[in-house]
């Protein structure tokens, strides 16, 4: 039987264990990427288990997320990411560059390479044939020093597209379906794999807002085949060298298989306040919108802004709405200019910021209070703008656009006939303006600015947990709910103590303090705990509160893993009826001598057991939590590389 392309990419990287679905395995990585919102303390972590060298084929540092600079903190982290990239021999993009996920498409992203990164929308990369995931930065830092990264093999679903896009119709409304069939958690222990004619119609641009949203999906990775498209779209970048045919094989075997007939597909929208609460925008129409950003990873190219900017030309935005336009890099800022497009946006009305992740991620451009916001982006969840009543609708560029003209969400259709983009034969590269490794390592100093704080020491795993339930939360906890982001938390990235203050700001913010006053505790949460970003700072910021333990009806996967890699103990319930029988405020009793796969919860305030199950540990797992965290496991030398790796 023949191969599916993530087959043949993981059995040319296997490292250990066998391409069964469920089975662990582990990989070779050929590339990663940081951003500096997880990025420094991947290097604190780095210099924290005493790694010396960096053993990818190549590594790539980016500004991109902390821009705005409200106080000295982002400057230092940027500093600070700079010196220690040469120290290390990275490639350090620095601010005003772009999005990391549009940057590396342009510069970097080779067909059939692995690449790991320490954030979520890493498989963006998938694109372009790379099998890219999203992981925890000790799994990143632990890559950069050559370790295998390990996983259990997904499932492999076979999405196929057939047909072609009608005009205004866009490739972020084929991943709405896709969220629309599946839901956030339906991509789960899966890769997914496009194939079909309908892709041979999508540059590498819109297959990348497709792959980009695989995330929302809670998916490993997604991935395109590497074709015509795809050397297209390297010959621009002056890379046509890295391209390489690469495909399934025609007798290949998927685990599932998603068939979706672009001809059919009307333009949709993301209801606040989940990626997957998806309708047609026909139904919508007359939603009155104060704001529309364009921009972030999913739609920030030069085909979405080209797109954008011919609908706005000659044209006004709407006086009720402000648009802001994001262009995802100084490429695709550049090559606007250099094709008169900015000029459209900027006559129009538009505000246009620095090519970042800003608003994204809630750094500027909040909406007013109770505002309804409508943006290119790939997550809505409540607050993520930075204004905690404001409704998060997510839409196409084009959906975008025609919205901001008429101040209510609009039909795309109606604008017209369609925008054809002409791509250059040759697009503007700047290649001096990513700082490569330098000749002379050992002469680098790293500079530590105040707002770099050592990362926090934990004890090992104790042999009993016992104190309160600090917080009982409902199903897909996000990330952003643990730790929020936004211009107050963000900067505060490289400083544990401090972030820590903004645990669960937005559900409870008395969680810090009564989490210190006694003294730690556990928390119990539903299904799908910690879906969306990567931060590993929603493990450590309630790790540093004495956090031992969090029982859940499931984790999501990158979160599972930061939980153990810093020594919190994840726990889940048989049933729903158990997560019933536990309250916030109660006081329980957790015997953890023995991790066996069944662990006992003492409900001493309710006088009842609950069993709970450790089913999805694995002996490298145990040893990490063992140690109180893989930092203690490394650092210790008790295992030079985790059991497994
Ligand atoms: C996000 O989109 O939430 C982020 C910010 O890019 C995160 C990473 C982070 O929290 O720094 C992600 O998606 O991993
Ligand atoms: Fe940046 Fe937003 Fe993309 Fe995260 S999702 S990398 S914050 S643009």
């Amino acid at each position: 039987m023949g191969e599916a392309l993530v087959e043949k990419i993981l059995a040319s990287h296997l490292a250990s264990g066998h391409l069964v679905p469920g089975e662990e395995i582990a990989i070779s990585v050929d590339q990663t990427l940081t951003q500096d919102a997880t990025g420094t303390l991947v290097y604190l972590e780095l210099e924290a288990m005493g790694i010396e060298k960096i053993a990818t084929e190549l590594s790539v540092s980016y500004v991109d997320h902390n821009t705005l600079q409200t106080g000295c903190e982002s400057a230092d982290d940027h500093i600070y990411l700079k010196t220690v990239a040469a120290k290390y021999g990275v490639y350090f993009s620095p601010p005003g560059n772009g999005i990391c996920h549009q940057v590396h498409l342009e510069r970097f992203g080779v067909p059939g390479k692995t690449l790991l990164g320490s954030d979520s929308h890493t498989p963006t990369a998938g694109a372009l044939g790379m099998l890219a995931i999203g992981a925890g930065g000790v799994d990143v830092a632990l890559a950069m020093a050559g370790r295998p990264f390990s996983f259990f093999m997904p499932e492999i679903i076979r999405v196929t597209l057939l047909g072609r896009l009608s005009p205004w119709v866009a490739a972020k409304d084929v991943i709405l379906e896709v969220l629309r069939r599946l839901s956030v958690t339906g991509g789960v222990g899966k890769i997914l794999e496009y194939g079909g004619s309908g892709i041979k119609g999508l540059s590498v641009p819109e297959r990348s807002t497709i792959a980009n949203m695989g995330a929302e999906l809670g998916a490993t990775s997604s991935i395109f085949p590497s074709d015509e498209q795809t050397r297209r779209f390297l010959s621009i970048q002056g890379r046509e060298r890295d391209w390489t045919l690469l495909e399934a094989d025609g007798d290949a075997h998927y685990n599932e298989e998603l068939s979706i007939d672009l001809d059919q597909l009307e333009p949709l929208v993301a209801l606040p306040h989940s990626p997957d609460n998806v309708r047609m925008v026909k139904g919508l129409e007359g939603v009155k919108v104060d704001q529309v950003v364009i921009g972030s990873c999913t739609n920030s190219s030069y085909q979405d802004l080209v797109r954008v900017a011919e609908a706005l030309k000659d044209k006004r935005v709407h006086p009720e709405v402000s648009l802001a336009i994001v262009p995802g890099s100084r490429q695709v800022l550049q090559m606007l200019a250099q094709k008169g497009k900015l000029t459209h946006l900027v006559a129009s009305g538009a505000r246009v910021l620095e090519s970042a992740c800003g608003p994204c991620i809630g750094m500027g451009q909040a909406p007013q209070s109770g505002g309804v916001t409508l943006r290119t982006f790939n997550r809505n969840f409540r607050g993520r703008s930075g204004t905690a009543d404001a409704e998060i609708y997510l839409s196409s560029p084009e959906t975008a656009v025609a919205s901001a003209l008429t101040g209510e969400i609009t039909d795309p259709r109606s604008l017209g006939e369609e925008v054809k983009v002409t791509w250059p034969r040759r697009s503007w590269v700047g290649v001096d303006m990513i700082i490569p490794p330098t000749a002379h390592p050992e002469k680098a100093q790293v500079i530590r600015g105040p707002a770099i704080q050592p990362l926090p020491e934990f004890a090992a795993m104790p042999q009993k947990v016992q104190g309160e339930v600090l917080i009982k939360v409902r199903d897909d906890i996000t990330t952003d709910d643990i730790l929020p982001a936004g211009t107050k938390v963000l900067p505060l990235r490289s400083n544990i103590p401090a972030i820590t203050e903004f645990t669960f700001a937005g559900l409870d913010p008395s969680f810090p303090s009564r989490a210190r006053e006694r003294d730690g505790g556990i928390i119990v949460a539903g299904a799908n705990y910690g879906q969306g970003s990567s931060r590993e700072h929603a493990a450590l910021a309630p790790r540093y509160l004495g956090v031992k333990a969090v029982v859940a009806l499931s984790f999501a996967r990158i979160h599972l893993a930061n939980l153990i890699n810093f020594g919190v103990i994840p726990l889940l319930f048989s049933s729903g009826q158990d997560y019933g029988r536990i309250d916030e405020g109660d006081y329980v009793v957790i015997q953890l001598d023995e991790l066996r796969k069944e662990v006992a919860l003492w409900n001493e305030s309710k006088g009842i057991t609950i069993n709970l199950s450790l089913h999805h540990l694995r002996p490298r797992d145990i040893a990490i939590l063992r140690a109180g965290g893989v930092l203690n496991l490394v650092r210790n030398g008790s295992a030079q590389r985790p059991p497994g790796q």
